[in-house]
């Protein structure tokens, strides 16, 4: 793949200072909770953080976002603190952020813009790698002053691959067309890399299909690993996971699953983004069942489900059933109430994916909810035809098997999905 897809910015920041702004419907606990994330996001991205300020205010301001007074504030400290960036836990408007970066003298980033970098960095895989560039490239078309966190002209590599300007084309112009130009290129490759992910997903179309979803940082990828004997990346890091890993796992009763571990999600999530990862988040899209994994040791616990069903009715995702997993109860702490969140979902299973506790019954009761699937059944299954007998054992349970003269009588349950397969050995029960 050319170098054209280096998503990583050239020069990235690394010493910031951050700005949380409290406006009218928000309240002061929830700016001060987003900004202490802000401040994960932008450690995880290697920034440093030398300053945190909160405004208080009851719109944006047009120019700057915050105040005019507070810019002129911010300046000495910035000098002082020899920052060089300026990140918004707010979306900033183009003007805005030029605006910021003229009075400053420094790099002005918003909240998408680091969540991009941080994916940017992360990302791995050509699949994840096109994705990130995609959302960057879409992000960066009208913001063309932001050369730190655009796919950099230097990225282009060998054969010249920058942008060159046609006759009466203004520098803007040309930026623009090489932006969109490139959107078609790696819109093109992500086509490509999709249509093999098809192939291997028709593949699995049989098969009970279970998708974790979560915030980030939740413990998707531990229990994963934990469940899966795995070893996929699990750290207290902000998006530790970007690609989708999918493995089978043997259920209490016998059934196979297919277990996907996915990319977690974030408040205030990229439209770009989502829209980039759609294809990575078909596992959760095509799931028969999602399990919802929820920190519920975090402060913002609440806060942190609503915003991942967000991003589920984002995925036309509601309609899957859903099971509640709070895990992290290790880390509880005395004083911590689970009191609303349990009665909110009575039905979730308490557990610790660090400890193993939970685990137990969680399998049991994923194991029972697919038995359920099937009824009782009565087959008859000639001696020539022992594959079907295999089945049964394979994805089902057998609860009794006689070993008759003129064939096999077995009394079974099988998932609905596997019924095709045995029907014609039905017998009226
Ligand atoms: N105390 C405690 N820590 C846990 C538990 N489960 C996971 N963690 C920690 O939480 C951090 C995040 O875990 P991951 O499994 O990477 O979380 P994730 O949901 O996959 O996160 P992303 O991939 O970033 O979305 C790691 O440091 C884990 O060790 C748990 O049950 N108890
Ligand atoms: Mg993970």
């Amino acid at each position: 793949m050319p170098e054209l897809y280096d998503t990583r910015a050239p020069n990235p920041p690394s010493r910031a200072t951050l700005v949380g702004v409290k406006l009218r419907d928000n309240l002061m606990h929830e700016t001060e909770e987003s900004l202490q994330e802000l401040r994960q996001l932008a450690e995880t991205a290697g920034i440093q953080v030398v300053c945190e300020t909160i405004q208080s205010r009851n719109t944006p301001n047009p120019t700057y976002f915050i105040g005019e007074g507070k810019v002129e504030e911010l300046k000495p400290i910035v000098e002082e603190l020899d920052a060089d960036a300026i990140i918004f836990d707010e979306e900033l408007s183009p003007a805005q952020t030029r605006n910021l970066e003229r009075a400053l003298d420094i790099v002005a980033i918003d909240r998408t813009g680091l969540i991009l970098h941080v994916f940017a960095q992360r990302a791995l895989t050509k699949e994840a790698r096109l994705q990130v560039s995609l959302a960057q490239l879409e992000y960066a078309l009208p913001r063309l002053t932001r050369m730190w966190t655009h796919l950099s002209r230097l990225a282009t590599g060998g054969g010249g691959g920058g942008p060159i300007r046609g006759p009466g084309e203004t520098q803007l112009e040309m930026d623009r067309r090489w932006i969109r130009r490139n959107i078609g290129q790696v819109r093109k490759a992500l086509q490509a890399v999709e249509r093999q992910r098809q192939v291997q997903r028709k593949n699995r179309s049989e098969k009970i299909k279970v998708s974790f979803v979560g915030y980030t940082n939740a413990g998707k990828s531990t229990l994963f690993n934990l469940l899966t004997g795995e070893s996929v990346l699990a750290e207290d890091k902000l998006f530790a996971t970007l690609d989708s890993t999918t493995r089978r796992v043997d259920l209490p009763e016998k059934q196979q699953i297919l277990l996907s571990d996915t990319v977690g999600f974030i408040k205030k999530l990229p439209h770009q983004l989502v829209a980039a990862f759609k294809a990575t988040l078909e596992e959760v899209v095509e799931a028969d069942l999602l399990l919802h994994v929820v920190d519920v040791s975090h402060p913002e616990a609440e806060a942190q489900i609503a915003a991942v069903n967000e991003v589920l009715a984002d995925l036309d995702a509601t309609d899957i059933p859903m099971l509640m997993i709070f895990n992290k109860i290790d880390n509880l702490k005395a004083e911590d109430d689970l009191q609303v969140l349990r009665s909110q979902y009575p039905d979730a299973h308490l557990i610790s994916a660090q400890r193993g506790d939970g685990i137990e019954t969680l399998m049991d009761a994923l194991s029972n909810r697919f038995v359920e699937l099937g009824p009782d059944l009565s087959l008859s299954i000639p001696y020539t035809d022992g594959k079907a007998l295999d089945l049964l054992y394979k994805h089902g349970t057998v609860l009794n098997a006689e070993y008759a003269a003129d064939a096999i009588h077995v009394k079974a349950r099988m998932p609905n999905r596997y019924l095709k397969s045995v029907s014609k050995f039905l017998v009226s029960s």
